[in-house]
């Protein structure tokens, strides 16, 4: 029989994020996975304090979701543990040691919508942290949509979004080496991947409630509405999804492991990390299903 641990998982924000304190992930029972998976489903995002994880330590805890994907863009994957993708702002001998903020996160979005099968679900430690900046905030899309005009709701029913992961065909995306991408932004975009198309409106596979399932990072288009209609549509529930109250915005600890659902969530990464501050996270995602 499987015990559980005491730990304790105390709310952040009335509408998001919740702390998880008292527990070692690494010596985390059977009966300490599901009450992480319960609260994940009723917070979205857990703060998972004080954790010391070697990359196959996080891989093995991030196992107990399911399969890990990884990056399709292989630069910045850790030279060992591939599963792994460093997030870094390091440069050694004129090298970047990880993908910077440019790369990872300057623009609201769920991990891999692009993709037939978005992320279920990601997790990053951190392993180095600055004194100031490089905050992550992530918004409830529960929430999002729930709180929308009834004529919108209305409009969007049976929508479907189309979802790149090409930045330079995404206005509300560009992002130039002056931002951080130290890059042939060709070379990182020219990897082929086909679009998709999700639902603007999905259900939750686990908690059967409705989600807002767009983000700007990814979502260019309605599937069959001309832009001239769809994209004032898109800057409304784009403008709508990250409102102040919908967010929690992380402030980095050493040693957090902030696990977020991605089916429910949308993030950013804040940027503005303080010289000679050096923030570095490790990041492993969950694979997932076709949204629906
Ligand atoms: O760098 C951050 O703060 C967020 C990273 C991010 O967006 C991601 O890992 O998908």
């Amino acid at each position: 029989m499987s015990m559980t641990t005491e730990f304790s998982v105390r709310p952040i924000t009335p509408a998001i994020g919740a702390e998880v304190t008292g527990l070692d992930v690494r010596n985390a029972t059977k009966d300490d996975i599901a009450a992480l998976h319960r609260a994940l489903l009723d917070h979205c995002v857990l703060v998972i304090r004080d954790q010391h994880l070697s990359p196959p330590e996080q891989i093995a805890f991030t196992e107990n979701w399911g399969p890990l994907v990884r990056r399709i863009a292989t630069d910045f994957l850790h030279k060992d543990y591939p599963d792994v993708l460093v997030l870094s702002n390091r440069v050694v001998a004129g090298k970047a040691e990880g993908a910077t903020e440019a790369y990872a996160g300057f623009t609201w979005h769920a991990d891999l919508t692009y993709a037939e099968r978005p992320s279920m679900g990601s997790m990053l430690h951190a392993l180095e942290v600055p004194e100031e900046g490089g905050d992550t905030a992530f918004a409830n899309m529960y929430l999002a949509y729930e709180t929308l005009p009834e004529a919108t709701k209305k409009r969007i029913e049976g929508l479907q979004a189309i979802h790149i992961r090409d930045r330079r065909k995404n206005p509300r995306a560009k992002i130039t080496k002056k931002e951080g991408f130290n890059h042939d932004i060709d070379k990182y975009f020219d990897i082929k991947v086909p679009d998709s198309l999700h639902p603007i409106v999905t259900t939750h596979p686990e908690t059967g409630r409705k989600v807002l399932f767009v983000n700007p990072r990814f979502a260019v288009g309605i599937d069959g509405m001309d832009d001239a209609e769809a994209q004032p549509l898109l800057d409304e529930l784009f403008a709508h999804q990250i409102r102040p109250e919908f967010i929690y915005r992380h402030k980095w600890r050493l040693g957090d492991l902030v696990f977020w659902d991605n089916r429910s969530t949308i993030h950013l990464a804040c940027g503005g990390i303080k010289a000679p501050g050096i923030r570095r996270l490790h990041r492993t995602s969950i694979a997932g299903e076709i949204p629906a």
